[in-house]
């Protein structure tokens, strides 16, 4: 009976309740997703659509991928949380796999990506003044204009986007921002002596998909080893094969000192993130330094081995990579003054709307919507195009045309 009614309830009735009970922190489109298979998703009343959202790159491996899902349902009937008070018999399988299938001799498993990005602001502080001999509450870190990191009080510290940070003071001190993709100001960044990380996207994809100049994560990387400062890379969006590579930094073959990963880590069906490190870093922290009641629990490890073994078996790196192409080329043929600009890499895209008549990037997503396509502007004139890396050539050549078709009818 319960579940009859709450199958019953429709679209409308989903947003306004949203509304009434629900904080006022998001602004979604118009549609209340009820069900999820690979590409697609589907509302209350049975529309399909496809997904070019991706739950912001979390579901890189399609939605309820059952490899995924099996792992999560399995294990959660035998155990869920243990807290890290005592073992488990799931969180050393896994610290094994996941450090090898990066590269890192530690991990320290996290929940969320804010939660990521924090534990490495704390790892590398620790690093300063334990292993670098910074002078004690002096650490500096880098970070770059644009940047999107999370939510915490401190990451919103650095952000330079009013909207995330404003009346939200006092802020964390300790930062030094300089501009993105630019190698100039980072160089005279690390002038200062005080410097313990360099924090950086490898692409920003809040700033709306902005990918750098090539070469330039590489001569970051070698700016910072000459200044015995720490690279840390956040791929919590980047990385997980989305941009046609298992990190976006794979594909200038660096390697950084710091990593953090989050969202398609487990494949966006459960919270999970990781920071990866080798031992000279990762074993500054001590017991009772940091943790997190959630972190490493039997679920996120099954899950996370179960997701990153989907990324392997289906090639999803060189999906991403060979689609984005072809999705690039083919919205580069689309003859409208609204697209001033399409940019991106691997199956993590972005296009720029030219308003026409008053219609702008919102009024697009909407009709993207009525079309069967699904995808959120950000900034009022950028369109994010990131399928799940699942998704087929002839599925992405359907969604090619429902992209054209609903442009070209502005
Ligand atoms: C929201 C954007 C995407 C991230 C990077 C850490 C985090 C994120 C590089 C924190 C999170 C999100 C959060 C989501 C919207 C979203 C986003 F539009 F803000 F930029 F993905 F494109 N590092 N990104 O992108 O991870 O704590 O959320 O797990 O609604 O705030 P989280």
């Amino acid at each position: 009976m319960e579940n009859n009614m709450i199958n019953k309830i429709t679209s409308e009735r989903a947003i306004q309740l949203e509304e009434k009970y629900g904080a006022h922190n998001y602004h979604p489109l118009p549609v209340v997703l009820a069900k999820g298979k690979g590409a697609y998703v589907w509302d209350l009343e049975g529309k399909q659509y496809f997904d070019f959202l991706s739950s912001y790159s979390a579901v890189n491996q399609g939605h309820c991928h059952p490899a995924i899902v099996n792992a999560m349902t399995e294990q959660a009937q035998k155990l869920c949380l243990t807290s890290r008070a005592f073992y488990n018999d799931c969180l050393g399988e896994y610290e094994k796999f996941v450090t090898e299938y990066f590269g890192f001799d530690k991990v320290l498993p996290m929940n969320t990506g804010a939660e990521g990005v924090e534990t490495a602001l704390k790892l590398v502080r620790k690093w300063a003044y334990k292993i670098k001999g910074i002078p004690k509450n002096e650490a500096k870190i880098i970070v770059c204009d644009g940047n999107f990191h999370g939510r915490t009080i401190t990451i919103i510290s650095f952000s330079d986007d009013p909207e995330a940070k404003d009346d939200f003071g006092p802020y964390t001190p300790g930062m030094i921002r300089i501009p993105y993709n630019d190698l100039n100001a980072l160089e005279i960044a690390l002038q200062n002596e005080n410097v313990a990380a360099f924090l950086v996207e490898p692409i920003q994809g809040e700033a709306g998909v902005f990918v750098p100049d090539s070469g330039y994560l590489k001569s970051a990387f070698n700016l910072c080893k000459e200044n015995n400062v720490l690279f840390v890379a956040d791929e919590v969006q980047t990385g997980i094969a989305r941009t046609g590579k298992l990190l976006a930094c794979d594909h200038e073959n660096v390697k950084p000192d710091v990593l953090i990963l989050g969202k398609a880590i487990s494949g966006g069906v459960f919270p999970v993130s990781a920071v990866l490190a080798d031992d000279d870093v990762m074993l500054c922290i001590k017991p009772g330094e940091h943790g997190s009641t959630f972190g490493g629990n039997p679920i996120a490890c099954k899950v996370a081995i179960a997701a990153l073994q989907v990324v392997s078996d289906e090639g999803l790196a060189e999906k991403a990579e060979n689609l984005g192409k072809t999705l690039r080329d083919e919205l580069n043929k689309i003859d409208s003054e609204m697209i001033t600009l399409i940019r991106g890499k691997g199956l993590l895209n972005a296009i720029v709307i030219k308003p026409v008549e008053g219609k702008e990037a919102w009024d697009v997503c909407v009709a993207l919507k009525e079309n069967g396509l699904l995808a959120k502007p950000t900034h009022g004139d950028i369109i994010r195009f990131a399928p799940p890396l699942v998704i087929t050539e002839e599925q992405l050549m359907e969604c090619v045309d429902i992209i054209k078709k609903t442009i070209l009818a502005f």
